[in-house]
C-alpha cells in the first residue's frame, strides 16, 4: 500500500513537471523520486560466502541505482527456511532469497535433475550446464510460480559429516540417522546407501545434531566450518557426492513494480555477484577443508572407495527417471559430455 501511495505521488509530481520539460525542449525524464527497498533473506550465517556475495550485490545495486534501491540482508534463517522464504517471494512478502535447488523441487519439478548424485565431475562442468539453455529454461520456469530466477550461485560439493565413527564406504553408514535437504532424491540416495535419512530444514539442523536427533548431515566444507558443525560432529568424509547450486531469485510481484532501468541494474548485478560468489565459494571450500583437519577427522577416499559410493546411489537414476524426465537427464548428461570433450 505504501508503494502504491508513493507511486500516486510520483505520478502527480510528474504530471506537473512534464509540460515544463517539454517546453524546455528536452525529452521528459522518467520520474526519479520513487525508491525501492529489497529485503534479502538467507539461510546461512553472516560468515558465509553467500552472505558476502549478497553484500557485494547490495553495493553494486545501491551505487548503480544512485540510491533508488536499498538492500537489507537477513541471515541465519531469521526470515524462515529456503522453502518458506520462496513462499514469501510468491506473495510479495519478501523481495529476494537464495535457496539451494533441492527445496525448490516442490515449486518447479525439473530442479530435481540437480539432485542426482555424481552428476557433475567438477565446478566448471556444473557452471557449463547451469549457464546453458537447460539451466536458463529451469530459471524461466520459476516465473510460473511467481518468482524471477536471476542466476545460479554456488553452494558447492557436499560432504558427509557425523558424530559416530569414521566413514569410508557405504557399509559405514548403515542405519546412521542423516539429515538431508527436503528432496525425495536426496532421501532416496541415502536410503540406497543404507543410511536412515530424515529431511529437515537447514535452520533446524544444528540443534538436531546437538541433541542427537540426527547423527550426521552433508554440506559443503565452507558451511561445515562456518556454521560450527565441528562442535557437534567429529568425522567428515570427502564424499563430494553432489554439486549443490543456489538460485538467486526475486519476487515477481516486486519485480513488476520496478522500472526497466532498475530491473536491468539488478539483473546485471546478480550475474556479476554470481561470478564473485563462485570464485569466493570455491576458494573458501578448499581452504576450509584444510582448516577442518585441525578440528575433526577428515577422511579422504581412494578411487575404489569413491566408486563404491557411486554404485550404491546409482539406483536413484532409474527410480526417479520418470519423475525428473528422461529427456532432461539425458540433456544434462550430454552437456556434461560436451564440456568434457572440450577439456
Ligand atoms: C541454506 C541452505 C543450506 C543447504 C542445506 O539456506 O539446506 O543443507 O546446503 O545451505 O540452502
Amino acid at each position: 500500500m505504501r508503494h502504491f501511495a508513493k507511486a500516486l505521488a510520483v505520478v502527480a509530481i510528474a504530471a506537473l513537471l512534464i509540460p515544463s520539460m517539454a517546453f524546455a525542449g528536452g525529452q521528459a525524464e522518467p520520474a526519479e523520486a520513487e525508491t525501492f527497498h529489497i529485503d534479502v533473506g538467507l539461510g546461512l550465517n553472516d560468515q558465509s560466502a553467500q552472505y558476502a556475495s549478497v553484500e557485494y550485490f547490495k553495493e553494486l545495486v545501491e551505487e548503480r541505482s544512485d540510491g533508488r534501491i536499498t538492500v537489507a540482508i537477513y541471515h541465519s534463517s531469521a526470515l524462515g527456511d529456503d522453502r518458506e522464504m520462496m513462499e514469501d517471494l510468491q506473495v510479495g512478502a519478501l523481495e529476494m532469497t537464495c535457496p539451494s535447488t533441492a527445496p525448490m523441487v516442490g515449486f518447479v519439478s525439473g530442479y530435481q535433475v540437480y539432485d542426482l548424485p555424481f552428476l557433475f565431475p567438477s565446478y566448471d562442468a556444473a557452471y557449463y550446464v547451469l549457464d546453458s539453455e537447460i539451466g536458463q529454461d529451469l530459471l524461466d520456469q520459476l516465473e510460473d510460480v511467481g518468482i524471477i530466477g536471476l542466476a545460479y550461485w554456488c553452494n558447492g560439493f557436499r560432504h558427509l559429516t557425523n558424530s559416530r565413527r569414521e566413514v569410508r564406504v557405504p557399509a559405514d553408514v548403515q542405519g546412521m540417522r542423516l539429515r538431508t535437504m527436503e528432496s525425495p532424491i536426496h532421501l532416496g540416495a541415502w536410503e540406497a546407501a543404507g543410511a536412515n535419512p530424515t529431511p529437515m530444514a537447514f535452520g533446524e539442523l544444528f540443534s538436531a545434531m546437538q541433541q542427537g536427533v540426527v547423527d550426521g548431515q552433508e554440506n559443503p566444507w565452507g558451511t561445515i566450518y562456518l556454521q560450527s558443525f565441528p562442535e557437534v560432529q567429529d568425522y567428515a568424509t570427502d564424499t563430494g557426492h553432489i554439486y549443490s547450486p543456489f538460485v538467486f531469485m526475486i519476487s515477481k510481484i516486486f519485480w513488476d513494480t520496478l522500472p526497466a532501468d532498475l530491473q536491468e541494474i539488478i539483473e546485471v548485478a546478480a550475474v556479476e555477484a554470481r561470478d564473485h560468489n563462485r570464485e569466493l565459494n570455491q576458494r573458501w571450500n578448499n581452504e576450509f577443508r584444510e582448516q577442518l583437519k585441525d578440528v575433526m577427522t577428515v577422511t579422504e577416499l581412494t578411487m575404489d572407495e569413491r566408486r563404491q559410493w557411486q554404485e550404491a546411489v546409482q539406483p536413484v537414476y532409474d527410480r526417479f527417471a520418470d519423475q525428473i524426465g528422461e529427456d532432461l537427464i539425458q540433456a544434462v548428461q550430454d552437456t556434461v559430455a560436451e564440456w568434457e570433450a572440450m577439456q
